[in-house]
Formats: C-alpha cells, structure tokens, sequence
C-alpha cells in the first residue's frame, strides 16, 4: 500500500536540509550565485561523504541571506511535508545560519519562519549549535534558544560532526537551555559508538538522542534506554544513504524496538539523503513487515517524546486517528 496519506509525525528534520533543490538553485539564480559545484546533473545536490555533505549543505545554506529566505524556505518545507502526510514535524534550526549567533538577527528570522503556515501541519523548532563550531558559538546558540523559548521555540540540541570535541565542551550551552525549560536532544550515535551515546546522554542530560542507533552494539545501554524511555530519532534511510548501515535490514531500529526502546521515524536531510517520510514507510514495511499498527505505535511514541505542549499534544493526537 501507499503510506503517503497516513498521518505521521516527524522529530528529526534540518530546515535547510529540507530544502529542495530546485529552490535553492532558484534562489541562487534570483541572487547571481553559482552554486553548480554542488548540485548533479540530474539536478539534486552531489556531495561524496558525510563531511563533504557538510561543506556542500553549508554551500546550499549560502543562499539562504535573510529572514525572507527563511520565511520561503519554511514555507516550501511545510508544503512538502504535508504532502507526505506529516501533521506534526519539529524541525533544526541553528542560530549560526540565522544571522550568526546574534540575538536581534534571530528574533527576526524566527518571526519570519513563523509566517509560513499549511492547514493541517504544526511546525515546532529545536534550536541546535553545531558541534563543528566549537563551544563558544554553542553558547550564542543557547543564549538565542533560551532568550526565545516560547510557542515555536521548544528545544535545544548539538548538530554538525559528531566526532569533534566532547559533550561536556557543550555542557554550559545545554545547561543554560535547560534552565530556560528548553527540552533537550543531541545528536549521537550516528558515527559515534555505544560508549560515546552513553556519555552524550550522561553528560548533557537530554531526553531524546538524535540517531543514537550505534547503541544497539552494547545490550548494557539498549537496556537503561529502554528503562528510563529515551526516545530515539532514528533516521534509517539517511543511515543507510551515509553508509552507516550497508542495508536497512542491517539497521538496528527493529531490533532497538523490540528490547523496548522508544524508537521513531524520520528522515534528516530528505532530498540531500535522496528520501521522503512516505519513502522510509515503504521501506520499512518491504523490509521489516512493518504495518498499520506498527506505524501507529511509532507515531504515538514520537508524539509523546514531542516537544509541543500538551494542547498541541491533544489537538495532533486527533490528527493521527484520521485516516
Ligand atoms: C547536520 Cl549541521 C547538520 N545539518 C544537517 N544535517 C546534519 N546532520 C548532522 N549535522
Ligand atoms: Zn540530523
């Protein structure tokens, strides 16, 4: 069957890694910007390894110069997100991208994010600093997260290459948006081990672990997850797509489930990982059998390690019994 209209709700998506790429080649050629280096023949974006994607995702970001951009960027976001079904997503933004780290530049790119609406979607966003930065742009990040946690505003999280520099360079910046009441994510166990998702967690204090399906490899960890109800966001096909994982009947996510880790599905950087909620859905079930049920459980289990308050809990839970 078609997954494309189920209803569905998606915690691990980069605003800019959403970005289709005939809107940033749109953009670059409204601006005079040649950004053919990154983009393939066939027109989607052309990058070798995960850190040459960052080089190239930060080359897509560059035309992305203002408010405007971002109002149009989220926009287009939303557009394609509910065509797949999505009627909760919360999204990454970084303040770094937004006006580098200042805190009048980000109030004004948020408001502008916050003009793009769809009927039937609600959009929250998860504040990140990017690991690559360094510590000191981290706390920019988290001074901006805490100074406009609100409505939209409703997390805080550590993007970019998981293998620099430790958690506790970012404790301060996760301490601060904790104070804030910010929720807290990190991104780890994606090229990181076991160990590493283990002192992430320890370390920084967050509820949910962006990808963190490295875990699986020690049954000790797998096993204070599933007890103290750490939410996963797992992002299978952007796994296999980076190599993590050389199949997706090699990625953990069933077998995480089954020892009774929450676990739930998104899909990181769609077009840049060449997928789409309605694609890992597919997948999923051609390759674990998944069904109906299992996709109501994974989306019951995201909307409850939702960042949202529990009105938008309330009103999106409705949104998921509809077929
Ligand atoms: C990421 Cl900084 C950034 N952007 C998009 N996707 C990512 N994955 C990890 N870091
Ligand atoms: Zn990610």
């Amino acid at each position: 069957m078609s997954w494309k209209q189920t209803p569905k709700v998606e915690l691990h998506l980069h605003l800019e890694g959403a970005a289709p790429p005939s809107f940033i080649r749109g953009l670059a050629s409204e601006k005079g910007m040649d950004l053919s280096a990154i983009f393939k023949e066939d027109g989607g974006y052309a990058y070798r390894d995960f850190d040459h994607f960052l080089s190239v995702y930060e080359a897509a970001c560059s035309v992305l110069t203002g408010p405007e951009e971002f109002q149009r960027l989220t926009q287009a976001v939303l557009e394609e997100l509910a065509d797949h079904g999505v009627v909760y997503a919360e999204t990454f933004v970084s303040p770094d991208f937004c006006g580098g780290g200042d805190l009048e530049a980000w109030k004004d790119y948020l408001a502008a994010m916050q003009e793009a609406h769809v009927d039937g979607i609600t959009l929250k966003g998860v504040i990140t600093c990017i690991r690559h930065f360094g510590p000191e742009k981290a706390k920019a990040a988290a001074v901006c997260a805490a100074e406009t946690y609100g409505d939209f505003v409703r997390g805080f999280g550590i993007a970019g290459a998981e293998l620099m520099g430790k958690p506790s360079d970012f404790m301060w910046s996760f301490d601060c948006a904790r104070e804030a009441g910010l929720h807290l994510t990190a991104h780890a166990g994606e090229w990181g081990d076991a160990a590493s998702v283990r002192d992430c967690w320890e370390t920084l204090g967050i509820e949910r672990i962006g990808h963190g399906v490295r875990a699986a490899e020690d049954p000790k960890l797998v096993e204070d997850l599933a007890e103290a109800g750490v939410t996963l966001e797992c992002c299978p096909g952007s796994n296999v797509f980076l190599g993590v994982y050389p199949t997706l009947s090699k990625h953990p996510i069933q077998k995480l489930r089954e020892a009774g880790v929450m676990v739930t599905v998104s899909t990181d950087d769609p077009p840049f990982f060449d997928t789409t909620m309605t694609k890992e859905y597919e997948d999923l079930e051609r390759t674990f059998g998944w069904g109906e049920e299992d996709f109501a459980e994974i989306n019951a289990t995201a909307l409850s390690a939702a960042f949202c308050d529990d009105e938008t809990r309330a009103e999106v839970a409705k949104r998921l019994e509809k077929k």
